[in-house]
Formats: structure tokens, C-alpha cells, sequence
């Protein structure tokens, strides 16, 4: 039999996914051990066509695990992702607790795979969904034209705020939808009411320009997470990098707009070229036929999708690109998934 996985974090919003993806994929574990909060321990969820009782998160849980795939809050990935080690397992983890460690690669397989096998603390991190929405569309020009700086607006999805946050656009909709809200200042947010859930603001009929919790000198943490996880990935520790990150009222689907400035001239035939073969991306982008990616399009799929792919008018070096992804796949579960298989593949 294949290395026994255990999914820390089963009946999360990334969890559910997470389940669908290992139903989905070639099928190279042993057992699956489907590890949650006390609370949720005795249900049962489907795994690759069975039924699987979710067992409570011990230090017991971990007994012969090999690989652990972490998808909860930071601070309970922090507490728990050193025991699981401790007890053999290579932790493969999506919270921000251990992104930018030194002692911990941060990998996107498609970018820098090699990477996942310097791991002293025997964690991996995956890195944020807003970063990974659009890093293996740059990954690739990158490798070819080489990366001098970034400027990057996100349109990011409720569900990146959890369960929490697609529960609240859903009712936050159901109030809206069907009025004339929307009209005069305020009036949404009267009849959403005080409570407007993950968000500050809020997101039905709305754009929220932020993410995340505050940082130095007014900007987000996921704005910070999008400059430093970039900059790790690629190996490019000085990056310039210029974020503002949104919140859209989107279940399912990250965008972002890119402006990437390279090291020399380039052209949209070669920038074409590269999406178009790049392994994990899609180039949809036929602006006379009204082609472009839409998150309505994409969720649910695994590539990252590109489009609108323009020189800048005024910077023969620089390209600009509206990239498209699901933020629950590779976003977060896939991309966990494609670690965990980077180090299954050294059991064999
Ligand atoms: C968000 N990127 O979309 C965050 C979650 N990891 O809220």
C-alpha cells in the first residue's frame, strides 16, 4: 500500500475540497485519515468512494502517518504541525503560521519543486490563495523573461474567508436581491444589518478594498502575504512589489490584475507563446471574440486561466494580464495535494 495521509482540518471549506481532490486524483495513498476538532470527531464524510469516520485531532492521531496535510487557522497549525513532525510526519501546510520561516519551503510545484526537499523542520508551507492564484502564469514568464517588479490588484472571493464568509454573502444576497438596494448611500448596508461577518464592510452589491487583519503603515496582511510569498517563491528576495488586495462578491474564484515588469523588452507573441505551454495554465484570451477568464468560468477547475495579455503602452518591458483561479483548489487544496504528492513520491 501507498504512505498513510492524514487531512487535518477535514471539514473545513478547504478540507470538503481537499476530499473531492484526493477522490479525483491517481490514487497513491494507503489509508486516509480524516482528522478534525473534537467537535466534529464521529462523522463521517466520503473519501475516494467510501465513508471515512473523522477521529479527533491527539498526538495519537498521527501514529504511522508519513505525510499531513494541515488546513486550519494559524494558530492551531502552529501548536500542532511541530507534534505531527515530531511524530514522523512530513507536514504539508496551508496556514500562514509557517510561510515565511526560513527553515520552511514554501512550494508551488510548477515553479519550484525542488524546494520541497529542504525541509530541516519537516514542514512544507503552501502558500496563500491570492498568491497562488496568479504565481504559476509569472512563474513561467519569469523563467523566460526574467521578473524586475509587480504591481497587482486582487478580486478575491468570499470563500477565501472560510465557510464563514460564503454563508455570509449567501444572506447577505438573499436581503438584497430583488430590491432597489443600492441606490443611495447606506441603504445596503441598513439592511445587511450590523453583522456583516468575516468582512468589515459590506460585500453583497459591494467591493471591500481589504483582506485580512492590519498591518504597518495601513496595509493588510494579505497584502503582505501576496509581496513576501511572491518574492520566496521565486527567489527574488527584493522584488518590488506593489499590492491592493479587494474583497468581490464572488463565491468561489480569485482574479488579479498583473502588471509585471521585466528585465528587458518583450512581446505579447511571446508572452502568448509561454501561457500557452506552461504546465497548470490556460491561456483563454481572445478579446474580438469577448474571450476572457471570469471566476462565473473557472471555479471548480484546476489551472490558472489568463487573459487580457497587453504590452503596457508605455513600458515596452512590461506586460499586463488579468489572471483567474479557484482559490479552494489551486488556490489552497490542490496545490496542498500536489506537495503531498511531491513527497510521496520519495516513499517510493
Ligand atoms: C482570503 N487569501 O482570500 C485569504 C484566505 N487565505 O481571505
Amino acid at each position: 500500500p501507498g504512505p498513510t495521509l492524514a487531512v487535518v482540518g477535514a471539514t473545513g471549506a478547504v478540507g470538503s475540497v481537499m476530499l473531492q481532490i484526493l477522490s479525483q486524483r491517481a490514487d497513491i495513498w494507503g489509508e486516509i485519515r480524516l482528522i478534525a476538532s473534537p467537535r466534529s470527531a464521529g462523522r463521517k464524510l466520503a473519501v475516494r468512494g467510501e465513508q471515512v469516520e473523522v477521529v479527533a485531532l491527539t498526538e495519537e492521531a498521527f501514529a504511522g502517518v508519513d505525510v499531513a496535510m494541515f488546513d486550519v487557522p494559524d494558530e492551531v497549525a502552529a501548536r500542532w504541525a511541530p507534534i505531527a513532525a515530531a511524530k514522523g510526519a512530513v507536514v504539508v501546510d496551508n496556514s500562514g503560521a509557517f510561510r515565511m520561516d526560513r527553515e520552511v519551503p514554501l512550494v508551488v510545484p510548477e515553479v519550484n519543486p525542488h524546494a520541497v526537499r529542504m525541509r530541516p523542520r519537516g514542514i512544507v508551507a503552501n502558500p496563500n490563495c491570492t498568491t497562488l492564484s496568479m504565481i504559476v502564469a509569472l512563474g513561467a514568464l519569469h523563467a523566460e523573461f526574467g521578473l524586475r517588479s509587480l504591481v497587482v490588484s486582487s478580486y478575491q472571493a468570499v470563500s477565501g474567508a472560510g465557510r464563514a464568509g460564503v454563508e455570509t454573502l449567501r444572506r447577505q444576497m438573499s436581503l438584497v436581491a430583488g430590491t432597489e438596494l443600492g441606490t443611495s448611500p447606506g441603504d445596503v448596508r441598513r439592511a445587511v444589518g450590523e453583522n456583516t461577518g468575516p468582512f468589515p464592510e459590506p460585500v453583497a452589491l459591494n467591493v471591500v478594498p481589504w483582506a485580512g487583519s492590519l498591518r504597518e503603515d495601513g496595509w493588510s496582511s494579505e497584502e503582505m502575504k501576496v509581496r513576501d510569498e511572491s518574492r520566496k517563491i521565486l527567489g527574488l528576495p527584493q522584488l518590488p512589489v506593489a499590492v491592493t488586495c479587494v474583497r468581490v462578491p464572488v463565491l468561489t474564484g480569485h482574479s488579479l490584475t498583473v502588471h509585471a515588469r521585466f528585465e528587458g523588452e518583450v512581446t505579447v507573441a511571446k508572452a502568448r507563446e509561454i501561457l500557452a505551454t506552461a504546465p497548470g495554465v490556460v491561456l483563454y484570451d481572445d478579446p474580438d471574440a469577448g474571450e476572457f477568464p471570469t471566476p462565473a468560468d473557472v471555479v471548480g477547475t484546476d489551472p490558472t486561466w489568463v487573459g487580457r495579455v497587453r504590452r503596457a503602452l508605455d513600458d515596452p518591458t512590461a506586460l499586463e494580464l488579468f489572471v483567474c483561479g479557484d482559490n479552494l483548489r489551486k488556490g489552497a487544496a490542490l496545490n496542498t495535494a500536489q506537495i503531498a504528492e511531491l513527497v510521496a513520491a520519495e516513499f517510493r
